[in-house]
């Protein structure tokens, strides 16, 4: 009985050492709360360019949208009605060894389709110039994952793994969109990031 109750302690402890070390293996997300900047944001209806890191990748109740746009025809019908660049860039708040962005495109049907990218870069640098630039140059930035002619999302995640890299800074930016109802538009509904080390 004595055995039997030590090989029961052994085994729960055993238990308690794989579950503590998933723990302290399981990712956070960094990019949660950021402050971002946008080349462009619609700023109503939902899409607020802060909501691409509010940390809801779907809907909200009483919020039928939440993440980023870029201009739509309704507001900037110059800009949306042609194929143009478009980005949004994070701040991590310092310097983290990275490997993943999750990007979660809008999850409502054929708009999840519509307003996913079909090319697009993920980019990263540690320069602060990186943080005031407000063009779409790569001067600053390393192209840590290039993405062309990518299928509609179906509304599901899309996850970009990468050799890992020092980055404070991240941009996601888009240089062929789709054409949809309300012109050429790059939504996003929320952004994600793995790091592989302690921050
Ligand atoms: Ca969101």
């Amino acid at each position: 009985m004595k055995k039997a109750i030590w090989t029961l302690t052994a085994f729960l402890m055993f238990l308690l050492l794989i579950f503590s070390t998933a723990g302290a293996q399981e990712k956070v997300n960094l990019a949660k709360g950021a402050p971002v900047k946008p080349s462009i944001s619609v700023e109503a209806f939902g899409w607020f360019a802060e909501y691409v890191t509010d940390g809801m990748r779907e809907f909200d109740e009483g919020t039928p949208i939440r993440g980023w746009s870029s201009a739509i025809r309704y507001f900037y019908p110059e800009i949306a009605r042609e194929n143009s660049t478009q980005w949004i860039k994070i701040d991590l708040g310092k310097v983290y060894t990275l490997a993943q962005f999750d990007l979660y495109p809008r999850p409502d049907g054929s708009n999840a389709e519509n307003y996913f990218p079909i090319d697009y870069v993920i980019q990263v640098s540690t320069d602060d110039k990186a943080r005031e630039q407000e063009d779409a140059s790569d001067e600053f930035w390393t192209t840590v994952c290039t993405v062309t002619d990518a299928p509609h999302p179906d509304a599901q995640v899309q996850v970009h793994a990468f050799e890992p890299v020092a980055a404070r800074y991240v941009r996601i930016k888009a240089t062929n969109l789709r054409d949809g109802g309300d012109g050429y538009v790059f939504q996003l509904a929320e952004i994600e990031d793995r790091w592989i080390t302690d921050p």
